[in-house]
């Protein structure tokens, strides 16, 4: 693997749509439609929720709209792969969702519920572990989870495992004390580590010029020793090769720092307005790379689905995230007389 590399989308020309398709190596059109069906049925549940929130019925929320390619990329090549655990970040609604958080519980741990499986109501959404799926505990501190999944990516090496640990964070979190913590300690033990920016130019309001002093992060990682690649984030497939590489290179050399350049095209959170600190115009130029419309155009380009089908898969998805939320409503906030469980008592 080079020690530095930036791919500016092989494959995307400045209109987004992709270049004559060059699936890489363990990719099939199956992938990329089933991939694609998530990817609808993540972005539908992410823009309810937020609808939610304006109805006063989910208390916070932050999206990953724009986010998706970098996210499902990620996780097609982890599951490929088949051994590796992930410590997502509070923005990777779109990744818990894939790896197989239901329409039903995520609706149900957004809006609080009792049937929220993380901590039936109790804590932010999404916070917990997912161990089925091979993902751990999320954080709303920023770089947190950075040492952990080093910690843990030792923990796996002392057990005898081969696991690749992916761990994924923004921005914000390259200036924190933490991240150059797991970096170094990760380099000095060529521990398997995958560390993914998905850089989105903003820590809430405060700008990537803010934030680092250099052009692309993915630089950082040759004064630790790996290597480090910038990629477009908005392009599922070039997520899925570079990450795919990396898993290779982390389980036999030691980590990899990938940056994915993303947008973020709704505000910060719910909480925040973003019309008060982003050019005008931004977002909307943000748009029309956006992931759900430029995969939709390569797979009816290429003759993998036809219109029709397109139209199903968002039919389709949009009942089931109609359902999940009438599930949800229905449902009751968590009962008093549990106050007390899942709580530590020495
Ligand atoms: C240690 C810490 N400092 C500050 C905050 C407040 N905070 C929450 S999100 C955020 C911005 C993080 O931005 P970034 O890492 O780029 O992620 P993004 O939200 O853009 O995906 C900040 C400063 C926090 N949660 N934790
Ligand atoms: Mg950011």
């Amino acid at each position: 693997m080079p020690r530095k590399r930036t791919t500016t989308t092989q494959a995307a020309d400045a209109n987004g749509a992709r270049a004559k398709s060059r699936l890489p190596k363990g990719l099939k059109n199956a992938d990329l439609v089933d991939y694609y069906t998530r990817l609808i049925q993540v972005r539908s549940i992410d823009e309810r929720i937020w609808a939610l929130n304006r109805q006063g019925k989910v208390p916070i929320a932050a999206s990953a709209q724009g986010h998706e390619a970098a996210q499902l990329g990620s996780l097609l090549a982890a599951e490929k792969d088949g051994d590796c655990f992930l410590f997502p970040y509070y923005r990777d609604l779109a990744l818990k969702v894939a790896a197989g958080l239901t329409p039903a519980q995520t609706m149900m741990s957004f809006m609080g519920k009792a049937g929220d499986p993380y901590s039936n109501g109790r804590q932010f959404p999404l916070q917990g572990a997912d161990l089925p799926n091979k993902i751990i505990q999320i954080s709303n501190v920023v770089a947190a989870g950075l040492t952990q999944a080093v910690g843990y990516a030792l923990g796996c090496r002392m057990a005898g495992e081969k696991t690749v640990v992916l761990v994924y964070f923004g921005d914000g979190a390259t200036s924190q004390g933490e991240t150059h913590e797991a970096m170094n300690f990760a380099s000095i033990h060529k521990l398997p580590v995958i560390f993914i920016c998905e850089n989105n130019r903003y820590a809430i309001s405060t700008p990537k010029t803010s934030q680092m002093a250099i052009e692309e992060f993915s630089d950082r990682a040759s004064s630790y020793g790996f290597p480090g690649i910038t990629v477009d984030g908005m392009d599922l497939v070039s997520c899925y090769e570079a990450t795919r590489e990396a898993i290779t290179h982390a389980r036999s050399q030691g980590p990899v720092l990938l940056e994915m350049l993303v947008e973020r095209f709704m505000s910060h959170t719910t909480d925040d307005d973003d019309r008060r600190y982003r050019p005008e115009g931004e977002v909307e130029r943000a748009r029309e790379r956006d992931p759900v419309v430029t995969l939709a155009r390569t797979l009816i380009d290429e003759k993998i689905l036809t219109q029709k089908q397109v139209d199903a898969i968002a039919a389709a998805a949009l009942k089931a995230t109609d359902e999940a939320t009438d599930i949800a409503d229905a449902s009751s906030p968590p009962d008093e007389s549990g106050l007390h469980d899942m709580v530590y008592s020495p």
